[in-house]
């Protein structure tokens, strides 16, 4: 009896140390040389800043034991933007700084920040990135497969395009605009009666060069670095129809690797990093005088600001895109969304 217990006990204390064995041994997992970071756009862009910041601040915080190489293009995937969070989760990427926009057909709640006049001022923004609603859907994401550390930003989405200034719905009947691949965007440039066709980035650019779509619709750095206007973008509507926020994650695999200090650290520098980059993101939008928009009239471009009764026209116009889209992505988020900007400081 004595001796089976003595066994029994034994067996116990092996099982307790493979477990401790087991764990260590998880803990200790070789780190990898290099860790692959997917983007879409590079530096000088804000976007590709967000990954630099991020990069630089963990490579200096950890000595080097955490090395990330940037990938912008999403050339991972051979720039296939839409299909990045699968390729993030199965770890074909082991880490990422990408738009709510692109991530939209796995993860609906995303489509959150795409619908149509939602937000109609930064305050909006981070009232949704910055409480609740953000906390929300970074637990959703969770759920998907990913570790999400932080916001960033990409920024207001304005409407560029070669034909003639738009100012209601009606002048951009028929107007062949590029639109980036999530089902949402379809439905809101052809319920505006506009003919949108969807493109990954790395189409969009030799489409608006050959002409083969008339406009396009981005944040306004990327029509300065692209230097649009000369390849015909003429007309520029701000009607901050949407901003997609930039989320940075890990693969979940990936971030089990690292010690809890390192996880600690890659944690922190992703939120310093997408706070510094959110600032660099408005610098120029965000001043009284707009000075990106006079730099950009500057250069001979029509800058159409619509007035609180076009955009209305516009709010009207894609209100049952709103609503269809409220159902998908639940109309819980939604309410929640909708009240927090309600209740926004400005
Ligand atoms: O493709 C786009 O338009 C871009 C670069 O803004 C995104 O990846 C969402």
């Amino acid at each position: 009896m004595k001796l089976r217990r003595t066994l029994l006990s034994l067996v116990a204390a092996a099982a307790v140390m493979g477990t401790f064995a087991g764990t260590a041994q998880a803990q200790q997992q070789p780190y990898k040389a290099e860790y692959r970071m997917s983007l879409v756009l590079n530096v000088p862009t804000p976007w590709g800043q967000a990954g630099k910041l991020w990069a630089d601040m963990v490579k200096e915080r950890t000595q080097g034991r955490i090395n990330i190489k940037m990938y912008p293009g999403v050339s991972l995937i051979q720039g296939d933007q839409t299909r990045e969070f699968s390729a993030l989760r199965q770890g074909v990427i082991d880490m990422a700084v990408g738009s709510t926009i692109n991530w939209s057909p796995q993860v609906k709640e995303l489509n959150l920040f795409s619908l149509p006049f939602l937000m109609p001022d930064y305050a909006a923004v981070d009232a949704l990135t910055q409480g609740q609603v953000g906390k929300h859907i970074f637990k959703t994401l969770e759920k998907s497969g990913v570790v999400p550390l932080a916001w960033g930003e990409n920024g207001y989405r304005e409407l560029t395009n070669s034909k003639r200034a738009v100012k209601s719905p009606e002048d951009l009947k028929g107007m062949k605009i590029r639109i980036v691949g999530s089902p949402i965007f379809s439905d809101m440039f052809s319920t505006l009666g506009a003919n949108p066709t969807q493109m990954s980035w790395a189409d969009a650019q030799p489409a608006l060069t050959s002409g083969a779509v008339d406009g396009q619709e981005n944040p306004l750095f990327l029509f300065n670095l692209l230097k649009m206007h000369t390849v015909g973008q003429k007309y520029i509507t701000t009607w901050g129809y949407m901003a997609d926020p930039l989320v940075f994650v890990v693969n979940k695999e990936i971030w089990n690797s690292w010690t809890p200090a390192d996880q600690a650290i890659v944690r922190q520098a992703a939120l310093d990093a997408g706070k510094e980059e959110i600032a660099i993101a408005r610098k120029g939008l965000i001043e009284a005088d707009k000075p990106v928009i006079k730099g950009i009239e500057a250069l001979g471009v029509t800058v159409t600001q619509l007035t609180p009764a076009q955009r209305d026209e516009f709010v009207k116009a894609t209100r049952p895109v709103y609503n269809k889209w409220k159902a998908t992505i639940g109309a819980d988020l939604v309410n929640t969304a909708e009240a927090a900007i309600a209740a926004r400081k400005k």
